[in-house]
């Protein structure tokens, strides 16, 4: 199951498990994406099940996946998430703030508190979120999402102590630079805006991120990867970027 596979590293990473075998259920809010999606894993040879819905709605969520009739699910990756402005923390905007901590931090526990049970009791799962750079130090403008993405980093570790006396496993992934829908939705539309943060460096890809989770999902039961920091080469830190 991921969340957020509309675009970017959830659709990456819809398309690598797809190869890799996974049946699988995406998620998000655009249905139409979604079935476009299926349609294209289903050619893969994937049994697809979509289901539409906002994880910031907390009974649209619970609703949809009661839906799924207790299917078993193997893997779950958190992957739904969303920067908003680039301001200073002294001027940011109330609702992006929200949306921001809704979706990142609040969205994210409620799939997992819903998902993880059923996990427990087969003793077998895996819960990769996709945390961030941004989690590991705060960069300028970007107080709240990279709080946000400590916040995903703490609920991870949690969540692992949580579950070390069963044999579901927890990983945070925590990308720098990607080439996604991301720049665009943080600028609400600038493209030209969006365009310039990947100038002069190549940036990694969903793909990238989707070879990570798929290596996680797949190394031998006794392995868990607890968290991986993946950068393009030319980035540093979150903050530290070389550019042509
Ligand atoms: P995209 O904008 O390309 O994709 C974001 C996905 O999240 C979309 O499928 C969107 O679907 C979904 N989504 C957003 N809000 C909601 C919501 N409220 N409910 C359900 N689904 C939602 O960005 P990325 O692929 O780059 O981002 C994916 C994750 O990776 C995010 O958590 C992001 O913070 C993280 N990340 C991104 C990095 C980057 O540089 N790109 C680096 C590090 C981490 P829809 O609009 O259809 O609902
Ligand atoms: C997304 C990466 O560096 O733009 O989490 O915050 S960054």
């Amino acid at each position: 199951m991921i969340t957020g596979a509309t675009s970017g590293i959830g659709e990456a990473c819809a398309r690598k498990f797809a190869a890799g075998g996974y049946d699988l259920i995406i998620t998000a809010r655009r249905q139409e994406r979604l079935e476009a999606l299926k349609r294209e894993l289903a050619e893969m040879g994937a049994a697809v099940t979509t289901l539409c819905f906002d994880v910031r709605d907390l009974e649209a969520t619970k609703a949809a996946l009661a839906g799924l009739d207790g299917l078993a699910i193997d893997v779950l990756i958190n992957n739904a998430g969303l920067a908003l402005g680039l301001e200073k923390e002294y001027e940011g905007d109330f609702d992006d703030w929200n949306t921001m901590i809704d979706t990142n931090v609040k969205g994210l526990l409620t799939v997992t508190r819903l998902i993880v049970p059923g996990m427990v009791k087969r003793n077998s799962g895996h819960v990769i979120n996709i945390g961030s750079v941004a989690g590991d130090a705060a960069y300028a403008g970007g107080a709240v999402y990279c709080a946000t993405k400590a916040a995903v980093k703490t609920i991870t570790d949690g969540l692992r102590i949580d579950l070390a006396e069963t044999a579901v496993r927890v990983t945070n992934i925590k990308p720098g630079l990607v080439e996604t829908n991301f720049s665009v939705v943080r600028f609400h539309g600038d493209e030209q805006r969006a365009e310039n943060v990947y100038k002069g460096i190549e940036p990694l890809t969903g793909a990238d991120i989707a070879d990570v989770a798929f290596y996680a999902a797949s190394a031998p039961k006794h392995v868990q990867i607890a968290e991986v920091l993946v950068l393009a080469t030319h980035q540093a830190s979150g903050s530290v970027i070389h550019r042509d």
